[in-house]
Order: C-alpha cells, then structure tokens, then sequence
C-alpha cells in the first residue's frame, strides 16, 4: 500500500551553501505540498536516534557528526505515491549517479553531504514524520 505522504529534510550543507529556497521551490514545482515545516538544528542524540539504523555502517559517526554541524529544514510533503514520487525527484545517494533534473545532481556535494533526505518508505515516512512533528504542528 503506498500513502500520499513523505518526510524530508534539507541537510547542512543545502543551507549552508543557500540552497534552501531553490529546493524548495524544486519540490513545490514538483507537484508536492507542505503539510509541516520546521527550520532547526539536531542534537547530537537527535541526530543519532534518526539514523540509528545505519548504527553498524562505517560512516555512522561522520554521519551523525554531519547532521548536527548546522540548522536543517524538517518537512512533511503530500503528493500521490509520495514516497517514490520524491526518492525520483532527489535522485541517487551518489550524486556522481544522480540523473538530470534531480535536486542532488543540482545541489548535492558528495555521498555525505547529499543536500537532501527523503524517506524510503511509507512506514520510515510516518515513524521519521513523527519523530520531527506534534499533530498540531500538521497543517
Ligand atoms: P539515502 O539518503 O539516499 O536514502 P542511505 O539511506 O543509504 O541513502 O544513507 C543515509 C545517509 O547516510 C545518506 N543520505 C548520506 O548522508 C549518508 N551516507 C550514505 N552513504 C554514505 C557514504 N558512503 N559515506 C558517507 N555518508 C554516507
């Protein structure tokens, strides 16, 4: 079963370079609409639990080291077939791979900081959304 919804994030290095508008713009032209949005920094134990799932990988602490290093923007999107709908418009984790057109072959740097996170599943959509938004903060 797919749902209509999706989590995102802008990672440090989207707002530090001052991406942050023309990414957004790219997912409001994509079709998508925001449901709830946060500009905000992760606490190193933040950072940790969200990606606890790549605890084993070898990046993990560079990882977790990355995501803390400045503010990010949180976001939950709508759109139809939401999650595979923006895993297409972000593109590979490698943006040497990333296809034409796709927010990390525009703004991404290298694998670490990719510039964008998007969800890769409908199930991670709704435990990640929950992580970064109260009901009340769902529009
Ligand atoms: P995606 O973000 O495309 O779903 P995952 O789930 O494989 O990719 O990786 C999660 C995050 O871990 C990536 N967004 C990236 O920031 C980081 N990452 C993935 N692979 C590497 C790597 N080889 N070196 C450093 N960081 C990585």
């Amino acid at each position: 079963m797919t749902t209509n919804r999706t989590f995102t994030m802008l990672k440090p290095d989207a707002i530090e370079n001052g991406n942050m508008g023309k990414i957004i713009d790219m997912i409001l032209q994509d079709g998508f609409t925001i449901k709830a949005m946060k500009y905000t920094r992760l606490s190193t134990d933040q950072a940790a639990a969200f990606y606890a799932v790549h605890k084993e990988r070898p990046f993990y602490g560079e990882l977790v080291e990355y995501m803390t290093s400045g503010p990010i923007v949180a976001a939950i999107l709508e759109k139809e077939d939401a999650v595979a709908s923006f895993r297409k418009l972000i593109g590979s984790t490698d943006p040497a791979e990333a296809a034409e057109g796709t927010i990390r072959k525009a703004y991404a740097e290298s694998k670490a900081r990719n510039a964008v996170h998007g969800s890769d599943s409908d199930e991670n959509a709704a435990i990640e959304s929950d992580f970064h938004f109260n009901a009340s903060e769902i529009f």
